[in-house]
């Protein structure tokens, strides 16, 4: 039976780290879902059509393999996604301790909802100060994000973006 993983994120952009935790679940899974979840935690600066079309666009110039779907979700539970699709697993990236402590919880949850397991891998520590959110504050501001998201994140910043709030 094929290994299904959904890789999920707010993606608002999709950075450098995101990139490195997706080629790796990759490496690891028969089928990956990249799937970019509404947070209502956040404001988000880009509209999720468009993450989806940075998602597709940087994971298709990094030359990354392997059985990759993008989508997006916003019925409800991430693991109503996971049982449609028939993934077993959830992966997450995780930076720091904070992020251990942040979605350990949701990683329990997620196992009494449905059984779906999360898996945490650790990315290149040279994207370990990387977030979406410093991404956006130096964006705002003019400064160059080149060292931090994939060229076509880079050259959709610096052009005309079509920003909403979701
Ligand atoms: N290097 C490695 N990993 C990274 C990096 C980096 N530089 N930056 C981010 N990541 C990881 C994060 O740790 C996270 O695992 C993932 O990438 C996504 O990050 P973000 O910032 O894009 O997305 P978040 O943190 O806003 O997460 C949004 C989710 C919707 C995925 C999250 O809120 C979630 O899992 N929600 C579950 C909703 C639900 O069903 N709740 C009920 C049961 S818990």
């Amino acid at each position: 039976m094929s290994k299904i993983a959904v890789v999920p994120g707010s993606f608002d952009p999709v950075t450098l780290g995101h990139l490195d935790v997706i080629a790796r679940a990759a490496n690891v899974f028969d089928e990956v879902h990249v799937l970019v979840v509404h947070n209502p935690g956040k404001t988000a600066l880009l509209p999720i059509s468009r993450r989806v079309e940075l998602i597709e666009q940087s994971i298709s110039d990094a030359g990354i393999r392997g059985d990759i779907r993008v989508a997006s979700w916003s019925m409800g539970l991430l693991v109503d996604y996971c049982t449609d699709v028939g993934a077993g697993v959830i992966v997450k990236g995780i930076r720091s301790q904070l992020d251990v402590a942040y979605e350990t919880p949701m990683a329990i949850v997620n196992r009494d909802l449905a059984r779906v397991e999360t898996v945490f891998m650790l990315p290149d520590p040279k994207n370990g100060h990387v977030s979406s959110s410093l991404v956006r504050q130096v964006a705002s501001l003019g400064g160059d994000v080149s060292p931090y998201v994939p060229v076509a994140v880079k050259d959709y910043l610096q052009g005309d973006m079509d920003t909403t709030i979701e």
